[in-house]
């Protein structure tokens, strides 16, 4: 049984903590913290035995916990997840693994000197069962090069504390994620399109269009749209050679009824990737408890989704192409997406 101390008892560490006690296999939550400790205590209440910590390095140094599960705000990562490594403890971190490049390439580095993988970051498109049966049809060949990919990326609404750059840094950032696993290569640059800004979005310039251009030729667009009312909307189309391929409707079910036909769209987040969550987890629990190493999105794909997250934000405020520059890759990531 893996024990796992969980930081950040908001909206995605108690979604996640549900999981790992009523969901998953193999797991157990045995702490939590959270900077609002009467939130961490009522979490703890739910749970059989958690101890709730004063602070996050505590929890890490909690000998009841094997592994440690990251998901307060994303400023705080670097001290988390650094912490866990110099602990030599597993730890799971929701995105983004840091909020700047430099702060994601001293986890790397942290790593590189640890001498193995410890960290996986919560990007969990890669196991949604849409995305992947959308790779596996670009990966057989059927539709020749990849061109293109339309990408939709639409929230209801947002939170308070979400700023003009979020769109990118907080929102797009899992779709510079998802084309890296997709084509199985690095971005080379970004753009962004500025249209007419929606009412619904305060001070927010909504929508963005974020243009990516994939290192073997292909572009990719991602609408943002992050306060559209009508639900949470994920959609992403693959145009290439001699054919296309999209992610299909999620709905299990479509109503006909009063001369309409309704397909509910999900609310949020939570519902449309209920299920890639729980496998994400699932499989991180199974590597970490097998061979102790983790599988899933690496540091060096937090990081690389960093860079090219800034140089999405350097594009919105310059009006310009930015060209994307990585670092040279350790070896602890050769098996990673290809340059
Ligand atoms: P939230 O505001 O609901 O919860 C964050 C919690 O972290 C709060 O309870 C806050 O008090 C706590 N916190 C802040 N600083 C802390 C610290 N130093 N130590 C301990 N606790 C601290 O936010 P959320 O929506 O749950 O998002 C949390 C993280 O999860 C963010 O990084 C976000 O980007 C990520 N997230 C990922 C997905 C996804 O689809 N993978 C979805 C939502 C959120
Ligand atoms: C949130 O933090 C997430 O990660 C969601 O998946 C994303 O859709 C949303 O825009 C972010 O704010």
């Amino acid at each position: 049984m893996l024990r796992v101390g969980v930081i950040g008892t908001g909206m995605i560490g108690r979604d996640h903590i549900r999981r790992m006690t009523r969901v998953l296999a193999g797991v157990e939550v045995t702490a939590v913290t959270d900077v609002d400790t009467a939130t961490a205590r009522q979490v703890a209440a739910g749970l059989s035995g958690a101890t709730v910590h004063a602070s996050g390095t505590d929890l890490i140094a909690d000998p009841a916990v094997d592994a440690v599960v990251v998901c307060s705000w994303g400023p705080t990562h670097e001290q988390y997840v650094l912490g866990s490594i110099a602990a030599g403890k597993p730890v799971f971190c929701e995105k983004p693994l840091a909020t700047t490049q430099q702060a994601c390439l001293r986890i790397v580095e942290a790593e590189v000197g640890y001498g193995g993988r410890l960290v996986q970051v919560g990007y969990m498109r890669r196991y949604d069962e849409a995305y992947r049966a959308l790779k596996a049809v670009v990966d057989t060949g059927e539709l020749g090069a990849p061109l293109l990919m339309h990408c939709a990326h639409r929230n209801a609404a947002v939170p308070g504390f979400y700023e003009k750059e979020s769109a990118i840094t907080d929102t797009a950032v899992h779709e510079i994620d998802m084309v890296r696993w997709m084509f199985g290569e690095e971005v080379a640059a970004a753009r962004v399109l500025v249209p007419r800004r929606s009412r619904n979005g305060g001070d927010l310039q909504d929508p963005l269009l974020l243009i990516l251009e994939m290192a073997g030729g292909a572009l990719v667009d991602v609408e943002i749209s992050v306060n559209i009312r009508y639900g949470y909307d994920i959609r992403g189309e693959v145009v290439g050679e001699n054919g296309t391929a999209a992610l299909g409707e999620l709905s299990p079910v479509t109503v006909r009824r009063n001369q309409q036909v309704v397909t509910p769209v999900p609310a949020d987040w939570r519902e449309r990737f209920l299920r890639a969550y729980d496998v994400e987890l699932q499989e991180w629990v199974d590597a970490i408890t097998g061979a102790g190493v983790p599988l899933g999105p690496s540091a060096w794909d937090g990081y690389a989704a960093a860079v090219v997250s800034d140089a999405g934000v350097a594009a919105l405020r310059s009006g310009e192409r930015v060209g994307v520059t990585l670092a040279d890759r350790p070896k602890l990531y050769t098996a990673e997406v290809a340059a």
